[in-house]
């Protein structure tokens, strides 16, 4: 290896984390993870294409996932990548597969490249948004079956992630995040609300375990109408969800009515994803 390059991965393993470059930064989950990573004697250096204002130890980057050349120089002297940027909803292909799958391939690329030893990917309960009440609690070892293109990228980016693990020896988690927003906004995230506070609570978790080497993880709340996913796989990391969407039942309920028993909502994890509204032409 010449005197310039970056150490490998292995090499660099054991540290403190000390910078965590976010991508998607101005994103919602983005914003609701921005105060919980902080940390004394973190950065976090924060990517997006659209401005924002970083606070004190922040730092903002202006780009976009899809250009090598800025990813490689926002990796540099980076200990682990959070990468949630994208598109979060279902789009046309030619988006999806731009932003989404080589956008991704882009981000794992360029953290190999500069030496950073972690990614920890967002993926989402749309890689597997076609299972079915009747296979809860979906696993880790849950293979994918994407509701959207959406799910495609999500799926894709999972592999991605395996390949840099196995060919590079990158650690890396893939978090599928279920509904992660302030509250519950309807009565399907009673079951599938991951807090802001608990998304906090994973992400550290997937930062600082030791060599987790390649996971696929769940990011969901302990709520009482849980169990669609495995909470295994995230607790074996050192996650432990403290929130629960219980607590929101009776406003949501209030607001949007008791869901039917055969609400198709409720056919599939991915929920609306499935519907047929949902298909990339009507959208
Ligand atoms: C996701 O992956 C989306 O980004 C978000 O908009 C929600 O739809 C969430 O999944 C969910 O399934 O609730």
């Amino acid at each position: 290896m010449g005197g310039n390059a970056p150490p490998h991965p292995r090499e660099r393993r054991g540290r403190a984390v000390s910078r965590i470059l976010v991508t998607g930064a101005a994103g919602a989950v983005g914003t609701l993870i921005r105060p919980r990573l902080a940390r004394p004697g973190r950065i976090l250096r924060l990517l997006d294409t659209v401005e924002l204002e970083p606070a004190e130890a922040e730092e903002f980057v202006r780009a976009s996932v899809t250009d090598p050349e800025a990813m490689e120089r926002a990796c540099a002297d980076v200990d682990a990548v959070v990468h949630l940027g994208g598109i979060s909803v279902e789009a046309p292909w030619r988006d999806i597969l731009d932003v989404n799958i080589n956008g991704t391939c882009t981000v794992f690329e360029a953290a190999r490249r500069a030496g950073v030893p972690r990614v920890v990917f967002a993926s989402s309960n749309h890689a597997v948004g076609y299972r079915t009440p009747d296979e809860y609690p979906l696993t880790a070892a849950t293979p994918p079956l994407p509701d959207t293109y959406y799910g495609v990228s999500k799926a894709a980016g999972e592999a991605l992630g395996a390949l840099y693990h196995h060919r590079y020896g990158l650690d890396v988690v893939c978090v599928r995040i279920m509904t992660c927003c302030t509250e519950p906004p309807d009565a399907r995230a009673l079951s599938t609300w991951l807090s802001p506070d608990d998304c906090g609570r994973l992400l550290e978790a997937c930062l600082t375990a030791p060599k987790p080497g390649y996971r696929i993880v769940y990011g969901v709340s302990r709520n009482t109408r849980g169990g669609w996913v495995s909470l295994d796989e995230a607790r074996a990391l050192g996650y432990e969800p403290a929130d629960d969407a219980e607590r929101h039942a009776a406003a949501v309920l209030a607001a949007h009515g008791e869901p039917p028993a055969d609400d198709p909502v409720f056919a599939h994890v991915g929920g609306p994803f499935t519907a047929a509204e949902f298909d990339a032409d009507r959208l």
